[in-house]
């Protein structure tokens, strides 16, 4: 097994305390996704947006890498071939485990994006609609997020990666969203082997050759030490 090519979810977050979206209490039973997560509905209530994103970096600020993200992060390191990480996720909890070239292809909460002229810097603690863009001074700040409807980030990339991986590992996403739900049906029209590691079977679970069922702080280090 030289190329490993794992893909996460918000359920590897979610023992650190970061809601997953589509769980019972899940962001998607709080919030209407059609105003918080696409570019229309920024465009209608930019405040809301902020306020939405504000907080979730607020409690990405308040969490700790669990267990699952350390032992990603020890893969990364002691595996002999290479281990690419893939992640859904805006959280930065990976890369405070120790991860390391991790592709964020929905964005991150710490980033801030200028609408207008694209430019991107670090996110203040609180944005707000009416901040100047450092570049362009446009105050058309947004959180650097991929959105409904949004070209995900660095597609090319991940597909890249995905022909060159031995083996294709989904960890705590509910393969609800598109392309990321996709990848283990291409992984396996590759030829690739695939695993899932999840709370419970995904709505993609048939697709996966090989599946492990728990939560993320338990059956992501089991199957690390067992590779290793
Ligand atoms: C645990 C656990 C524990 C819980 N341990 N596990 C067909 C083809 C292509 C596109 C589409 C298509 N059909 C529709 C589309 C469009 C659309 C889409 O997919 N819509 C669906 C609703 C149908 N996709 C898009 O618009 C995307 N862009 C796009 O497609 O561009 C065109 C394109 C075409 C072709 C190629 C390339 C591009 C953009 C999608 C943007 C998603 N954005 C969001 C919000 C922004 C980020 C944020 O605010 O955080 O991203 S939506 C939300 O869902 C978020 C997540 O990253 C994403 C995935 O959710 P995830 O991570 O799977 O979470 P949950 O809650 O769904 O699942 C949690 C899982 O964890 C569950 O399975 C639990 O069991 C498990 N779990 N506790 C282990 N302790």
């Amino acid at each position: 097994m030289t190329h490993i090519l794992i893909l996460t979810g918000a359920g590897i977050s979610a023992e650190s305390g970061l809601g997953t979206f589509r769980d019972k209490d899940g962001l998607w039973t709080q919030y209407d996704l059609e105003e918080v997560a696409t570019p229309e509905g920024f465009a209608r209530n930019p405040a809301l947006v902020h306020d939405f994103y504000n907080a979730r970096r607020a409690n990405c600020l308040e969490a700790q890498p669990n267990a699952a993200h350390a032992a990603l992060a020890r893969l990364q390191r002691a595996h002999k071939g290479h281990v690419t990480i893939v992640t859904q996720n805006v959280d930065d909890l990976h890369e405070r485990a120790g991860a390391k070239d991790v592709i964020h292809m929905h964005g991150e909460l710490q980033g801030a994006l200028c609408a207008a002229c694209d430019h991107r810097w670090p996110a203040p603690r609180v944005m707000s609609p009416d901040a100047p863009c450092p570049s362009c001074d446009t105050p058309s700040t947004r959180p650097d997020i991929v959105w409904f409807g949004e070209m995900p980030y660095r597609m090319e990339d991940i597909y890249t990666a995905l022909g060159d991986a031995d083996l294709f590992v989904a960890i705590g996403t509910s393969g609800n969203v598109y392309p990321a739900a996709g990848f283990v049906m291409e992984a396996r029209a590759m030829g690739i082997a695939t695993l899932e590691l999840n709370l419970e079977p995904s709505d993609t679970a048939s697709a996966f050759e090989d599946a492990r069922f728990g939560p993320a702080t338990q059956v992501v280090p089991a199957w690390v030490e067992e590779l290793l």
